[in-house]
């Protein structure tokens, strides 16, 4: 089998893909000890120049490189604070309000692609096959081809892909979905993520897309697909089950003294719907004043990307809104909203799910949120825990057996709480066992591997020089 090299904007450790990680990067390791190669990007330091130039730093694992390079300040500004993350970042989640456009962070974000495609050349063989990871990465695949590799080349967009009318907000929204037609095969989350960029190709492009992802438009043919990202559910409920008698857990129990658990874990993202879901949780205990001081909300959200302005106001607002309902329901012996913004190991995170009787995750917007999926594998079969999820999360298409919820109706998501505190055994039961049977079916080794057949399957030859 061809060598797979992974490209993405972070790579993880070699310690982090022994399972302290989040499962993705499990997974794609996965990938790589099964066929050799290469995981190649940013170190996620920030360097001078010359140390850049010395990259990448090379980590041996086994069959697995961990190859990663330092970015300059002006490279890590313009290409991850800037255009990633105040352009991109935003307009792929329909927050076009919150996205800013500055053309020289955009010819940044295209050098260090370039830059990138260039440190990552001389670590390529003839039949690697190269998987490249999410919106940081769009025009890799492109420099690399303008460098003359031939290999056969595919990108996962682990965001939503915004419908046409959002694109176009982005100046360069045409050089954009070009650089994706570099690619062999572009796999999305949802099918509407698909049926959009499909839309694009087809009304802005002057191009054709099949219904079984066929494309052709600025001269090139690739292949689209839908591959939902999925997590390893027998792993999860193993790490919950494994959680369940650790000391934390069971301090976490006592605290609650009898009352039930609400728990929603984020990034500290404004695509994840926070304040919104703040204050449903506010108008619940306003409206069912017999749950006052009977329910907990644990809301766990590190902070990410917080030098850039838009996540400092996120911050701020979350802060404000739970000390101000804080401050309007507490009791001597009781705070409703217990926020924190600290990273937890993941066997404390699952069995915390466990023990809660919700999962609330009600992004505004979200490619497809793994969290969800997690929520579900880690309850308890025969007692659990109801998922309220937003109808604007990609899981939603698969996970059928949630509560299912419109993340801008404050009073809807008020009522599906109250709704899912009192739902019966058996139709928790029921759901639970839907949810289930959609992760088992979509995990996140089917992922993995229909993406890479779809690619491995792409013509060797495609690319090479045409003889004469
Ligand atoms: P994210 O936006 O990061 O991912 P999500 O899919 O929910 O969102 O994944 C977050 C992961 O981080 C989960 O595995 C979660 O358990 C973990 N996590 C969150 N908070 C944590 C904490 N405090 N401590 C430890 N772990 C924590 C992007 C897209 C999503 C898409 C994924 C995968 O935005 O839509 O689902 O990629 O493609």
């Amino acid at each position: 089998m061809s060598r797979l090299v992974v490209v993405s904007n972070r790579v993880a450790s070699p310690t982090e893909t022994k399972g302290s990680a989040g499962g993705l990067a499990v997974g794609v390791f996965g990938a790589l000890k099964d066929s050799g190669g290469v995981w190649f990007g940013w170190s996620g330091d920030v360097v001078s120049d010359t140390v850049a130039n010395q990259g990448p730093k090379l980590e041996q694992d086994g069959a697995v490189t961990f190859a990663t390079v330092g970015l300059p300040k002006k490279d890590y500004d313009q290409y991850y604070r800037g255009f990633s993350n105040a352009t991109l970042w935003p307009v792929f989640h329909y927050r076009n309000d919150l996205a800013v456009y500055d053309r020289e962070e955009y010819a940044g974000y295209r050098r260090v692609n370039s830059w990138l495609a260039h440190r990552a050349i001389k670590l390529l063989q003839p039949d690697d096959v190269i998987w490249v990871h999410d919106y940081h990465l769009i025009p890799f695949g492109e420099a690399l081809r303008a460098e003359g590799v031939t290999n056969r080349m595919g990108f996962f967009l682990h965001i939503p892909f915004p419908s046409p009318q959002i694109l176009l907000n982005i100046p360069p929204h045409e050089e954009l979905v070009k650089s994706l037609c570099c690619y062999d095969v572009v796999g999305f989350q949802t099918p509407g993520d698909q049926a959009a960029f499909h839309d694009y190709i087809v009304r802005h492009a002057h191009g054709t897309a099949s219904a079984e992802g066929h494309v052709e438009a600025f001269g090139r043919k690739l292949k689209t697909g839908v591959y939902r990202i999925g997590i390893f559910p027998d792993e999860i409920a193993e790490q919950a089950k494994r959680g369940e008698a650790r000391q934390d857990v069971m301090d976490l129990k006592q605290s609650l003294e009898g009352r039930k658990l609400i728990m929603s874990v984020d990034r500290l993202d404004y695509s994840k719907g926070l304040v919104e879901r703040f204050k449903a949780f506010e108008h619940f205990l306003e409206k069912s004043p017999e749950w006052r001081g009977n329910v907990t909300l644990v809301q766990i959200a590190p902070p990410t990307r917080s030098d850039v302005d838009t996540y400092q106001q996120i911050r701020h607002n979350l802060e404000y809104e739970a000390g101000r309902i804080n401050g309007r329901y507490s009791g001597l012996d009781y705070t409703p909203i217990r926020y924190m913004n600290q990273r937890y190991d993941r066997w404390k995170l699952m069995s915390l799910f466990r023990e809660s009787q919700i999962g609330l995750v009600t992004p505004l917007r979200d490619g497809m949120n793994l969290v969800a999926k997690e929520y579900v594998a880690a309850q308890n079969p025969d007692d659990p825990g109801v998922l309220v999820l937003s109808q604007f999360a990609g899981a939603a298409d698969e996970m059928t057996g949630a509560l299912m919820v419109n993340p801008h109706d404050i009073v809807g998501m008020s009522e599906a709480i109250g709704r899912a505190l009192s739902m019966p055994l058996a139709e928790r039961r029921e759901r639970y066992e839907t949810n289930m049977k959609m992760l088992r079916k979509y995990d996140l080794g089917v992922w993995r591997d229909s993406f890479l057949a779809d690619l491995r399957g792409v013509d060797q030859g495609k690319h090479a020089p045409q003889k004469r």
